[in-house]
């Protein structure tokens, strides 16, 4: 099993961004040597903190999926297609932060008063949209590869956004509070090449790929994923799917959730 796992609302809880409720799932995968690959809209920053606070030393996918992060010794050989960052291999489908603020700054007369983003609002205003401490709305901010929208507009100025956008060949997704853009790239093409590069170094064995998420955003990885779960959002209905698959969702709302329908599934695919 490979396990694909969103974040903020998923297996962290939507309001204070806590794991807690998920932890004794977390080691037991540990224990059973299912990996738990986080794949987000959060930055490389966030993630490099997270991961220490969660001892996971798997890849991760950051900024919705605009680029794949793995430890350089984590596979015997580097994969194709990678360049070196750090001490990762990295694999990124997107351009990069600075064309998104291009693009969004030339679209910010046209719809003045509708929305913000992150490079605008700085700080102090991604501390009061998230809830986010300080330290960590800053490492929000470090983005390489996308820019979080807040639209404080009406509904249909939204629609009107994403029509421009769509001409121009980009996606808005959206996220528990935020909106992004993508030119193709998403969670499920890198859950896609993550799960390839897996599958060629060990060829013998086949890959059964979990995913859970609460979000539009998700809604891409969840269907490229063997067993879609959607956790539930205090704040949202459920993503639509179109899949042929079972799917399961929780009744809980984020780590409780991602628990509850782990241990489930999990225990029940034992026998
Ligand atoms: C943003 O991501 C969430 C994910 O659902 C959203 O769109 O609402 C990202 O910018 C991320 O970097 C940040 O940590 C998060 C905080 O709520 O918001
Ligand atoms: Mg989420
Ligand atoms: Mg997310």
């Amino acid at each position: 099993y490979l396990v694909f796992t969103d974040l903020d609302g998923t297996l962290l809880d939507h309001y204070n961004y806590s794991y807690q409720a998920a932890e004794p799932t977390l080691e037991a995968l540990e224990r059973q040597q299912i990996p738990v690959i986080p794949t987000t809209s959060k930055t490389r920053a966030e993630l490099i903190q997270l991961r220490q606070d969660l001892k996971n030393q798997h890849p991760f996918v950051i900024e919705n999926g605009a680029a794949v992060f793995i430890p350089k010794a984590y596979f015997p050989t580097p994969p194709e297609d990678v360049e070196e960052v750090d001490e990762f291999w990295v694999r990124s489908f997107s351009p990069k932060r600075l064309y998104w603020t291009q693009l969004l700054e030339s679209l910010f007369v046209r719809f003045k008063d509708q929305f913000t983003y992150f490079s605008k609002m700085g700080v102090t205003d991604i501390v009061k949209a998230t809830g986010l401490s300080e330290a960590d709305a800053a490492s929000a901010n470090e983005r390489e590869y996308s820019e979080p929208i807040l639209w404080i507009g009406t509904e249909e100025r939204k629609t009107e956004f994403k029509q421009v956008l769509a001409e121009h060949g980009i996606w808005v997704i959206e996220g528990g509070r935020f909106l992004h853009l993508s030119n193709g790239c998403d969670k499920g093409k890198a859950l896609k090449w993550l799960t390839s590069v897996y599958q060629s170094n060990s060829p013998d064995q086949s890959m059964f790929t979990i995913a859970l998420g609460d979000s539009h955003n998700d809604v891409a990885m969840l269907e490229a994923s063997d067993q879609p779960i959607i956790i539930k959002s205090p704040t949202k209905h459920p993503p639509n799917l179109t899949t042929h698959q079972p799917i399961i969702i929780s009744r809980q709302c984020g780590p409780e959730g991602w628990s509850e329908t782990l241990n489930r599934f999990l225990s029940i695919a034992k026998y």
